[in-house]
């Protein structure tokens, strides 16, 4: 089940200045970064508030360390801006699963390593209405590595 939002992610060109941008025009601070290499991301999470569910949501500010990443890619193509949203869930195993099944390509046979040790996989967002969708679950607490 799809409990929160987990992040909406940002792609931008300079991560310092973005970071910066959302520091002094919000308050909101780093929580967590990282370099994610399979994905092509130097990037950096900014708690905005927990839920219900015992997790959080989060901005996750993106820039590319490649030009051939997805995030390298779509910003040569559109330039900043909002580049996915992300649900979290306990299980992203099974609800990648249910939403397989029901026609929608979901990008990764097995969920891969995402921010904080979390599990992540990616719905195609020509099937669903224009928005790359990411499903995650947080690694338990104990084993995200801040
Ligand atoms: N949101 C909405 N539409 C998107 C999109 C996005 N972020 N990225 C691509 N598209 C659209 C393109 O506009 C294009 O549409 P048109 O054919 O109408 O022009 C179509 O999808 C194909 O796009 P493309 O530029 O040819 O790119 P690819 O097919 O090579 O890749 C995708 C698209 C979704 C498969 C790829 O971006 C991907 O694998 N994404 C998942 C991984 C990812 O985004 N990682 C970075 C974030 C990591 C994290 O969150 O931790
Ligand atoms: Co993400």
């Amino acid at each position: 089940m799809l409990t929160r939002i987990d992040h909406i992610g940002i792609a931008c060109f300079d991560l310092d200045k973005t970071v910066e941008f959302y520091r002094a025009t919000y308050g909101f601070e780093v929580f967590h970064s990282e370099v994610n290499e399979e994905q092509g991301v130097r990037e950096a999470m900014l708690k905005i508030n927990e839920t219900s569910d015992g997790g959080a949501s989060y901005l996750q500010l993106l820039e590319p360390t490649r030009e051939d990443s997805a995030v390298g890619k779509w910003l040569a193509k559109n330039g900043e801006g909002v580049h996915h949203i992300a649900f979290g869930t306990a299980d992203v195993d099974a609800d990648s699963e249910a939403i397989r099944d029901k026609g929608v390509r979901v990008l990764y046979e097995q969920p891969r390593r995402g921010s904080m040790d979390s599990r992540i996989t990616f719905l195609h967002p020509k099937d669903c209405h224009g928005v790359l969708t990411e499903l995650v679950t947080a690694a338990t607490p104990g084993e995200a590595d801040h």
